[in-house]
C-alpha cells in the first residue's frame, strides 16, 4: 500500500516549521516511518534550482521562468524522494507542493490557472496529496514575524504586501474548491494552540 503523502502550505511567517515538527512527531507517535522533503528542493539538483530562485544575486525572473523552475525542482523531487518512498509505503510529509504554484505564481504573479494546471498534468497527472494542512495567517502578521531574520529576506520575501494579499486568498479559495483535501489551521493563534490544531487534524483524518 502507498504511502500518506501530506503537504504543508502557508504564506511567509505561519509557523511551518514547528508544524513540520509536529506532524512528524505525531506520525512517528504511531509508529510510521516518514520522509521530509521540501519545495522549491529536497534533491541535491532540486537545492540547486532552489538557490537560484531564492538569492536575491539571481535578480528579476519573468514569472513563467519561476513557474518552470518550481515544476522542474517538482520533477526532481518526485522522481528522487517522494515517488521511491510513497511506492515503499513511506508517508511523505513536504513543506510545499503545488498549491504553492497555484497561489504564489499562478495568483501572485498573476499567470492565470491554465499555466499551472498544464504542468501538474505534465508533471504529476496521477498524484495529489491526501491531506493539505494550510496554516493560514494574515499578511502583516506573518511579516511582522519575519522581520529581522538572519540573513535578510531572500528573492521571494521581497514581495510587496498586495502580492502576499493574492497569495493567501488564492490559498483559501484552494481549500474551498477541495474541502476533502484541505484543513485551514488558524496559524494567528499561540503556536502549542496551532500544534494541537495540526494534531485534531491528523486524527480526523486517520482516526
Ligand atoms: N514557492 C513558490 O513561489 N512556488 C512554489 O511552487 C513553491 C514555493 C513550492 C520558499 O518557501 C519560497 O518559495 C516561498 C514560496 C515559494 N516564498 N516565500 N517567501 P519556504 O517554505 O522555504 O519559505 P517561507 O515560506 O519563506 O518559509 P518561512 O518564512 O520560513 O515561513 P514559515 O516556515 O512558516 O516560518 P517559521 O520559520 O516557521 O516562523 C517564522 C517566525 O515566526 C519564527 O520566528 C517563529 O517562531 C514565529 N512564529 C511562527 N508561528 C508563530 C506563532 N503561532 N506564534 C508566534 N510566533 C510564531
Amino acid at each position: 500500500m502507498r504511502g500518506r503523502f501530506i503537504t504543508l502550505e502557508g504564506g511567509e511567517g505561519a509557523g511551518k516549521t514547528t508544524a513540520m515538527r509536529t506532524i512528524s512527531e505525531w506520525l512517528a507517535s504511531r509508529g510510521r516511518e516518514a520522509v521530509i522533503t521540501r519545495e522549491p528542493g529536497g534533491t541535491p539538483a532540486a537545492e540547486r534550482i532552489r538557490d537560484l530562485l531564492l538569492n536575491p544575486e539571481t535578480g528579476p525572473l519573468t514569472p513563467m521562468s519561476e513557474l518552470l523552475l518550481m515544476f522542474a525542482a517538482r520533477q526532481e523531487n518526485l522522481a528522487g524522494i517522494i515517488r521511491p518512498a510513497l511506492s515503499a509505503g513511506t508517508d511523505v510529509v513536504c513543506d510545499r507542493f503545488t498549491d504553492a504554484s497555484r497561489a504564489y505564481q499562478g495568483a501572485g504573479r498573476q499567470l492565470g490557472a491554465a499555466a499551472v494546471e498544464t504542468l501538474a498534468d505534465l508533471v504529476h497527472p496521477d498524484l495529489k496529496p491526501d491531506l493539505t494542512l494550510l496554516l493560514d495567517v494574515p499578511v502583516a502578521l506573518g511579516m511582522e514575524r519575519i522581520r529581522g531574520r538572519d540573513g535578510g529576506p531572500d528573492r521571494m520575501e521581497q514581495n510587496r504586501p498586495e502580492f502576499l494579499e493574492r497569495v493567501r486568498e488564492a490559498y483559501l479559495r484552494q481549500a474551498e474548491r477541495e474541502p476533502e483535501r484541505f484543513v485551514v489551521i488558524d496559524a494567528a493563534r499561540p503556536l502549542p494552540d496551532v500544534s494541537a490544531a495540526i494534531e485534531n487534524a491528523l486524527e480526523e483524518k486517520w482516526r
